[in-house]
């Protein structure tokens, strides 16, 4: 196969590479990694991708690291069904918002999904514990300092809420004039911010979406396309692997 994706059902940034590679037709190996068995972490994984992290591609046999990066490679090799702009300064607009998902609501939404889901795995640990663990972080030493063995305090999941609501707000503001978050056609820029979305709705943060019309109804919109529910395979959202989280219809 030319393309293998080393991932995790439920990681976001796997699901953004995922969404793109449905969307575009391409055909590839899903190779699961072990979180709680530190695959990612192992030494053979990080000479692939020395961040400790999912998601890598490899093309060929060779990694490509970076679920943006991964995103932007795609749309180079593979160029067709593209998905993204066909002129640099609509793909400048497409890049910029890249960089704010991943700065802003991509960070944030990692606050609420360790209080609701991860954190559980620390609860018993000693503090010396704790401080390997995060040690062993090459990209995340400080966050899973911070998070502790208590996951993160009020304020944190309030500032968290805040950088949420206002993606969801700016998104609002640009789908007002357009169907997709640059222009008449979807492009990289949705795909980015979709998983994000998606984890808000499973951790029951829904209410941060409200009183958006433009938002709700892309939104819809994204959940038509084929590429959303091949994406979203049984074990992509934590409540279907950690069922305490699950609410009921
Ligand atoms: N900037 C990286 C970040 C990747 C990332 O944070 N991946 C998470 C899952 S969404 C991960 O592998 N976390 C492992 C850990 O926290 O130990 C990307 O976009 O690929």
């Amino acid at each position: 196969m030319e393309l293998e994706l080393i991932n995790h059902n439920y990681s976001t940034c796997s699901q953004k590479v995922r969404l793109c590679l449905h969307e575009k037709g391409l055909p590839f190996k899903h190779t699961q990694i072990d979180f709680r068995a530190k695959d990612h972490l192992k030494p053979e994984y990080l000479k692939l991708n020395p961040n400790g992290v999912v998601p890598t591609l490899l093309h060929n046999g060779r990694p490509v690291i970076d679920s943006s990066v991964i995103m932007e490679y795609l749309e180079e090799v593979f160029p067709e069904k593209p998905l993204q702009p066909d002129n640099p300064y609509d793909r400048a607009r497409m890049r910029a918002w890249l960089r704010f998902i991943e700065e802003v609501p991509t960070a944030a939404i990692r606050v609420p999904s360790f209080n609701a889901a991860f954190s559980r795995h620390y609860r018993d640990m000693s503090d010396a514990e704790i401080m390997a663990n995060a040690d062993d972080r090459p990209l995340r030493r400080e966050f899973y300092r911070s998070m502790g063995r208590e996951g993160f305090e009020d304020s944190a999941v309030q500032d968290s809420n805040d950088r949420l609501r206002k993606t969801v707000i700016r998104m609002d503001s640009t789908l007002a004039d357009s169907a997709w978050l640059v222009g008449d056609d979807l492009s990289l820029a949705d795909f980015c911010v979709v998983p994000t979305i998606d984890r808000m709705i499973d951790l029951g943060l829904d209410f941060l979406l409200d009183d958006a019309p433009h938002f709700a109804r892309w939104w819809a919109a994204i959940q038509s396309r084929p590429a959303y529910d091949r994406t979203y395979i049984p074990g992509s959202r934590v409540s279907h692997v950690y069922q305490d989280l699950a609410r009921s219809a």
